[in-house]
């Protein structure tokens, strides 16, 4: 298995860096929100801002996840900068989910677009970064031994990019190819007459397993918690369809920036339970067959906070595995019944039950017989040994803390980020942390973030960052940090939203129940777009309450 974090990237020359360059400001990631991030600060504050990013090329999420079948899972239309209309009304997209190809070249385009290359520094893996007290700003390292001071350090790494390899003895042992799908080579790998397992069944997986099982000599998919997902009804994108949503687009963005979950139509507020089930399963019915995300925000409200309406749902989709998967012992093994639905994030597939009809697909469940190693030859459970010559890990990552934390972070008086956060993430509105002055994390843990759509939730923290800076840069103030009462405040808010819906309830990467040894606390803040939104605007009217300045 090859050094998880380095799979592709060829070697920056070892170059020697001997000045400290001074800047306005870092952003670390040029993704989705460090492309935004940098457009923002540099052409909309005119600030001098230097973006560095690990990969050898811009896109972040949609750089490193390449492996088979992976597409988005919010539709092409509104999963994509809103910022500008030119944008928004000369880029194509060809269908309702696009595959990660064309949203990488989407983001190429954007950083040619708005000539954000010469900003953007590839191949910089920032390892460590301090503030200095006396001075106010950031020293930046990067593992090249390039340093850069600077007033600001906008964290832009992503919610979901610290590909989790799990620690499985004998793991380097295997003589066949193995693969991360966080982590996939840029030229593809053939399965072709090949026999390949594959270790988890999240979106990654669940996306791949269909592709895979297409080309592979045999697939056997390694199931430790089975997932609840529904069909994507993936289509190429009419162009008519296309057009009227060009010309309705101001309106569309407003409606993702208005609803719960970032999306251009908003929940339904309806009981599961106040309906009768015939009329229930038609609603259900049709969410089905409509496909994606509308059949968790399109149907009942209350699927998120009442167990009896989640069970209901829970059981119409059990129903359709059931349904749709020939044999009743694979099919029972594919039924989650182990955690409410939506409380593990719920993909949305094209194929993948049907997938396990074929004779090429076997379904192994790791939960009753837990994997014990991996040997040369393929992998061990606790009752079987199967040869494999291709191992594929979909085992997700360290979500919202492990990038930041990765990196060596000293805030105020050389506090280190991972003390701070030794029992977990605390932050004033996803945005700051205290006693990190100047630091701003984008989408960052108690901030809704990966509850929605994530491109209307990167606009609406890069556009909060730089407004907070333009006041500073009107009232002359050199240092902002969140004050710590203010941000026990939220933390106390952030968990206890989170008690009274489901969203906590799964053994999820929510909760970091993923990675062994992470402090179970729920990241994201559950209590949906607008009440955040608004909160992060009355903090603002009131002179950034709970914010302290210096100058
Ligand atoms: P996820 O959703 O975290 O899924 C990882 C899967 O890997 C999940 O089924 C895990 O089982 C499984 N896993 C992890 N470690 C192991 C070990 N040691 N043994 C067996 N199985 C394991 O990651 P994805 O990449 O699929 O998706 C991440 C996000 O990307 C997704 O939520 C979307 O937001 C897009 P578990 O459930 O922990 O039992």
């Amino acid at each position: 298995m090859p050094e998880i974090r380095e799979t592709r990237m060829r070697r920056e020359p070892n170059r020697q860096h001997a000045e400290t360059r001074e800047i306005d400001a870092v952003v670390i990631g040029a993704g989705f929100s460090g492309l935004c991030a940098l457009h923002r600060l540099r052409d909309g504050l005119g600030l001098n801002v230097q973006v560095f990013e690990a990969a050898d090329g811009v896109g972040g999420t949609w750089y490193w996840n390449r492996y088979p079948g992976a597409r988005c899972d919010s539709e092409s239309f509104y999963y994509c900068y809103s910022f500008s209309d030119d944008l928004a009304q000369e880029w194509e997209w060809s269908s309702r989910y696009p595959e990660q190809p064309e949203i990488e070249r989407y983001l190429n385009h954007v950083a040619d677009r708005f000539d954000l290359r010469r900003d953007i520094r590839l191949q910089a893996r920032v390892t460590r970064a301090a503030f200095d007290d006396a001075s106010n700003c950031w020293d930046v390292h990067t593992e090249h031994g390039e340093q850069v001071r600077a007033r600001f350090l906008v964290c832009a790494v992503g919610c979901l990019s610290d590909a989790n390899l799990p620690d499985i003895p004998g793991r380097n042992s295997f003589a066949g190819e193995s693969y991360h799908t966080a982590r996939w080579p840029r030229d593809g790998v053939g399965f072709k007459g090949k026999r390949v397992g594959l270790i988890g069944t999240g979106s990654s997986g669940i996306q791949a397993t269909p592709v895979i099982a297409a080309e592979a000599g045999h697939l056997t998919v390694f199931q430790r918690t089975p997932n609840f997902t529904v069909p994507a009804r993936n289509a190429p994108f009419n162009p008519d369809d296309q057009a009227a949503i060009k010309r309705d687009y101001a309106a569309i963005f407003d409606r993702t920036r208005a609803s719960i979950g970032g999306f251009p139509y908003f929940g339904i507020d309806r009981s599961t339970l106040d309906i009768s089930p015939e009329e229930r399963t038609k609603i259900l019915d049709e969410l089905w067959e409509e496909g994606g995300f509308k059949f968790i925000w399109g149907g009942f409200s209350d699927i998120f906070t009442d167990p009896d309406a989640n069970e209901i749902v829970s059981e119409y989709i059990r129903e359709r595995i059931r349904e749709i998967v020939a044999d009743p012992e694979t099919a029972e093994l594919l039924c989650p019944y182990d955690h409410p639905y939506t409380s593990k994030r719920p993909p949305i597939d094209t194929d993948y039950y049907v997938t396990f009809n074929r004779d090429n697909v076997s379904l192994v469940d790791v939960k009753s017989a837990p994997i014990r190693e991996i040997t040369p030859t393929g992998l061990r459970t606790a009752d079987a040994h199967y040869d494999l010559d291709v191992l594929v890990y979909a085992t997700g990552f360290d979500a919202m803390t492990g990038s930041l934390l990765r990196m060596d972070i000293r805030g105020s008086d050389g506090v280190r980020l991972a003390d701070a956060w030794a029992h977990g993430p605390r932050t004033l509105l996803g945005l700051q942390v205290a006693g990190f002055p100047n630091l701003f994390t984008v989408t960052g843990p108690g901030s809704p973030s990966v509850l929605v759509n994530m491109p209307t939730a990167i606009e609406h923290h890069v556009e909060w960052i730089a407004d907070c800076i333009a006041h500073m840069n009107r009232n002359g103030q050199m240092r902002i940090e969140a004050a710590e009462d203010a941000q026990d405040a939220w933390a106390e808010h952030v968990a206890e939203v989170a008690e009274h819906t489901l969203w906590s309830k799964g053994n999820s990467w929510y909760v970091g129940a993923n990675i062994p040894g992470k402090p179970r606390i729920i990241l994201p803040y559950t209590g949906g777009q607008p009440q955040y939104r608004e909160r992060c605007q009355a903090v603002v009217d009131a002179g950034y309450e709970g914010f302290e300045f210096s100058a």
